[in-house]
């Protein structure tokens, strides 16, 4: 760091010292560890200080303190990220701001169907928050202990209901962000209809803090379920999912929330290392499916419909067989088979994880293609290909062979990652369907995004954040001085 740099954030940190008082920041590097390494441990960052604040205004004046110094803000949540989106960088020039103090859930509205919550509120307050209320907040990931929902919306979540509730951007009504230049954008509101020009607020969906820092939101709510059918249903193949899926779309309709795919591989590793899992088949199966069906309160056939639909999937071959969750308990134990799969991979050992999204019906031929490829690039590697099949979203993840050494596998890694992305490329799909860029994956952005897309939001970036000083490096990399049309930020 040269001595300008140092003298701005020194300068910097002292005022924020004053700005935010005792218990608004932390600066002894003990308090400051967790901030600084991210969930996946790929990078350890560092900064000199995390700044706490508990109310929009003070998170305007910090980041007004920050840009009359330009000096750089990382924005974080709850620290759940798989792209190490919400970590400093190694320099220690930037100052971290943790919104965990703003958890406040400031209005329920049942009548509207919204809730209204700041950034700070772990996903799962929101949800028992809306519970309360007589409603379902639908958004449901593995993290949702610990992630936020200034999180969830800066990264776009998605998890394991999108198939009928959509991701984060569709449950986002309103929105409070604190822009660059430390000015409030506020459309915090539950309106349902609003066609006055470009829908600005979206653009804060998926930017990782990259344009400005997400202060509050008010979000859609659903009618609380009346139960779910619940079932693993067994396959011989991702093509019998697809079209088990159709089948069962058809017969029920979007009242199916969840249908995730699970190869026996997957199974067996939560078997091994997830204590109390165990196979709900007596025999073993090369592919399965959790199907979630949620039942209205008002429909109470629809349970009826449900197994009925999954009997005749049987009846007709679709699927090889059935096992229908008879009670809470045994919901949740077919829901562990599932969600215990990435700590389950993880203590397999070595990963190397692809988050890919294609059409759903071509997934099927996706995997038919790429997985011989994957096996003759890296012989003895394991593909586990998991995950949201009903919103073509799959896990492409690889665990190393049997009893290999980790570390020579994960430096197969950037051969893979390329022959399972250019592949998806090929198959017009995404490499980063629901985890977004953050700092892992700005180079596959820039090699496989539409050179337009790329283009405009370079534009955007330069136009909302023009010092650079929001979240730099992550999402589209270094903006230098001179980039392309030479505006970009300019030298500090
Ligand atoms: C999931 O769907 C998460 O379980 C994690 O998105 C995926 O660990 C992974 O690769
Ligand atoms: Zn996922």
């Amino acid at each position: 760091m040269d001595s300008d740099t140092n003298a701005r954030l020194k300068r910097t940190a002292a005022r924020l010292r004053e700005l935010l008082g005792p218990g608004g920041y932390l600066d002894q590097p003990a308090d400051v560890e967790p901030f600084v390494v991210d969930h996946r441990r790929l990078y350890r960052g560092a900064t000199a200080l995390v700044a706490l604040p508990d109310s929009t205004s003070q998170v305007a004046e910090l980041v007004r303190l920050c840009a009359a110094e330009r000096v750089p803000i990382v924005p974080h949540g709850g620290n759940t990220s798989y792209c190490g989106g919400a970590t400093p960088r190694e320099s220690g020039e930037e100052i971290l701001v943790s919104l965990r103090r703003m958890n406040r859930v400031r209005e329920t509205d049942p009548f509207n169907d919204s809730i209204t919550v700041e950034a700070g509120c772990i996903l799962a307050d929101v949800q028992a928050a809306a519970d309360e209320a007589g409603r379902l907040f639908p958004m449901s990931l593995g993290s949702e202990g610990s992630c936020t929902i200034g999180g969830n919306l800066s990264t776009n979540a998605g998890g394991t209901a999108v198939l009928r509730y959509g991701m984060m951007r569709d449950l986002l009504l309103g929105l409070e962000v604190v822009l660059p230049d430390g000015s409030v954008l506020d459309q915090l509101r539950g309106l349902r209809k609003d066609n006055t020009g470009y829908d600005v607020k979206q653009l804060f969906v998926g930017a990782e803090g990259t344009l400005g820092i997400i202060t509050a939101a008010c979000l859609r709510l659903y009618p609380k379920p009346g139960g779910y059918t619940t079932a693993v249903v067994a396959l011989d193949s991702p093509r019998a999912a697809v079209d088990l899926l159709a089948g069962l779309r058809t017969a029920l309709g979007d009242s199916i929330t969840t249908f995730e795919l699970v190869p026996r591989i997957a199974l067996e590793l939560v078997c091994r290392h997830i204590e109390g899992a165990s196979d709900p088949f007596d025999s073993p199966h090369p592919w399965y499916v959790l199907v979630e069906v949620t039942l209205p309160q008002s429909d109470s056939d629809l349970a009826q419909r449900a197994e009925s639909a999954l009997a005749a999937s049987i009846e007709s071959g679709r699927a090889s067989d059935a096992v229908i969750a008879a009670s809470l308990a045994q919901r949740s134990a077919l829901w562990q088979l599932r969600e215990s799969i990435p700590e389950a991979q993880t203590r397999e050992g070595a990963s190397i994880k692809h988050d890919i999204s294609i059409e759903a019906r071509r997934l099927p031929d996706f995997i038919d293609e790429c997985a011989p490829l994957l096996t003759r690039l890296v012989p003895g590697a394991r593909l586990v290909a998991y995950g949201h099949l009903g919103d073509g979203n799959l896990h492409f993840n690889l665990s190393g062979p049997e009893c290999a050494n980790g570390h020579a596998f994960l430096e197969r890694s950037p051969e893979v990652k390329r022959l399972v992305h250019d592949l998806v490329a090929r198959y017009r799909g995404s490499f980063s369907a629901e985890h977004g860029i953050g700092r892992l994956k700005v180079d596959e952005l820039s090699r496989y995004e539409d050179p337009a897309a790329l283009e405009l939001m370079r534009r955007i970036k330069r136009v909302i954040d023009p010092l650079g000083i929001m979240n730099p490096g992550k999402v589209l990399g270094e903006l230098q001085a001179g980039d392309e049309d030479g505006d970009g930020p300019p030298p500090r």
